[in-house]
């Protein structure tokens, strides 16, 4: 029985002034707030009703909307009431003040309703994060995978892949439990064997995506690279249409990476502009040469600028990167299959440099088959899943015994039943006794 608990307040909608404000509570002091403030009293649940809000004093607060949603069928699974009131900042104060005068209610602290709502059982771990992913979302690829995972289909992937495993330790516990009984340890290790190749399979594919999910979530890193003086940082300007980086016609200008954020082929991406690349003696540039090499590794996708008057052959590009040849303006003779030509003078080739990174950042975000892996929590649970089901096939191969094979499938069934918030041992030992009560 969990202890009682403060009931928490919060305005739920943006910052005022707006059309209409939202002050959400939820708690035990939920049913009792609602029959003093609402004018009328308690309302029918889950129905709207107009009318007044009144302080104690019997003041009206404001009048409008409320609504009163008991447990456990709400939210958070608690009782829960919203308010939605006219949306000024006066408005809203006195209906907080009233609120946390009662007792035992407080201000929420961030995330408090939907982490109630994870300790109420109303959403798993990664349900949760699709919450705060939903509400960051920006582009509609960030919305469409938040609301996936909100609905649940990437913990339902996950949750699948530690019921497997689950299955797998029920049968190696079959066979630790029966030693005498012959048939028992063969019968369980072949189908433990196969069980345990498809989960490593179905892990890998799921770990080698491409990091997609967590590019159309955290960002696509684009970065420019090429020798000094070429027009990285002119070209950073254009394409972010501001002066974000100083150019100049001194070589070397660039030494910090310098960052912006775009939007591009409806994803949002982080065009990196770097220090001009080539040999140096002085310190502070070399260390920007270091830099850009380190960007450029991390990047999904690589801009390689070349110019007439630098070395203007793409050595060294990679068949994914798109190349550009700039100062088309100044050029003589310039022809290059394969090349764009720039000029971030006057503006020259941008139309045809901006389609190309759009084509480039929708292959790179193209359709995969789910889950898509969002955060690096996942990604790691899954690593260290994918580890130990290795280590257990591979002892399973070499005849180790059904104890030393188990704990490595059980390490792994629990890492992925943190990810989701999971992490019963009840449930491993329900999964172990409902498949192995043979009368025993
Ligand atoms: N004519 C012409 N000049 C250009 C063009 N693009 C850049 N420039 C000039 O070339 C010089 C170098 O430009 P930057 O953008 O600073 O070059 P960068 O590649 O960032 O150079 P570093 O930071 O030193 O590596 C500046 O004087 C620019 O005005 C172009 O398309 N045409
Ligand atoms: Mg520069």
């Amino acid at each position: 029985m969990m202890a009682q608990r403060d009931t928490i307040c919060a305005l739920a909608s943006g910052p005022p002034p707006s059309a209409i404000a939202i002050v959400r509570i939820s708690g035990p002091a939920v049913r009792d707030i609602c029959a003093r403030v609402f004018e009328a009293g308690l309302p029918t649940p889950r129905r709207t009703v107009f009318g007044r809000f009144l302080d104690v004093s019997r003041e009206t607060i404001d009048e409008g909307l409320g609504v009163f949603m008991p447990g456990p069928h709400s939210y958070t699974g608690e009782d829960t009431a919203e308010l939605y009131l006219h949306g000024g900042g006066a408005v809203i104060d006195h209906a907080l003040d009233t609120l946390c005068g009662f007792r035992d209610v407080r201000l929420a602290e961030p995330g408090e309703f939907t982490r109630r709502a994870f300790e109420n059982g109303r959403l798993d771990l990664v349900e949760a994060e699709g919450v705060a992913d939903l509400i960051d979302a920006e582009t509609r690829a960030q919305k469409s995978l938040a609301l996936d995972q909100l609905g649940g289909s990437l913990s339902k992937v996950y949750d699948g892949w530690r019921v497997g495993l689950l299955e797998a330790m029920a049968l190696l516990e079959a066979s630790i439990d029966f030693p005498d009984e012959e048939d028992a340890p063969d019968e369980s290790t072949g189908p433990v064997a196969g069980l345990l190749g498809r989960l490593e399979n179905e892990l890998r594919t799921a770990i080698d995506d491409d990091e997609v999910g967590e590019r159309i979530r955290d960002g696509f890193r684009v970065a420019i690279i090429g020798p000094p003086n070429a027009g990285k940082s002119s070209i950073l300007n254009r394409l972010a249409r501001r002066e974000a980086a100083i150019v100049s016609d001194i070589p070397g200008t660039t030494r910090d990476v310098v960052e912006v954020r775009l939007r591009i082929a409806g994803q949002i991406v982080w065009l990196a502009d770097t220090a001009g690349l080539r040999e140096v003696d002085d310190a502070i540039e070399a260390e920007g040469v270091r830099r850009a090499l380190e960007r450029a590794k991390a990047a999904d996708l690589l801009i390689q600028v070349r110019s007439p008057d630098t070395a203007s052959s793409f050595e060294g590009a990679g068949d994914d990167d798109i190349c550009v040849l700039n100062k088309a303006d100044v050029a003589e003779n310039v022809h290059d299959g394969g090349t764009i030509l720039l000029s971030a003078e006057t503006g020259f080739g941008f139309s045809a440099l901006e389609d190309a990174l759009g084509k480039r950042i929708t292959e790179l975000s193209g359709s995969r088959s789910a889950p898509l892996i969002t955060r690096r929590r996942h990604r790691e649970a899954l690593s260290t899943s994918l580890f130990h089901v290795k280590q257990a096939s591979a002892n399973l191969e070499r005849g180790f015994g059904a104890e030393i094979v188990s704990e490595d499938v059980r390490l792994a069934a629990q890492k992925l039943g943190a990810l989701v918030g999971r992490i019963d041992v009840e449930d491993i030992l329900g999964e172990v006794f409902s498949s192995f009560c043979i009368g025993k």
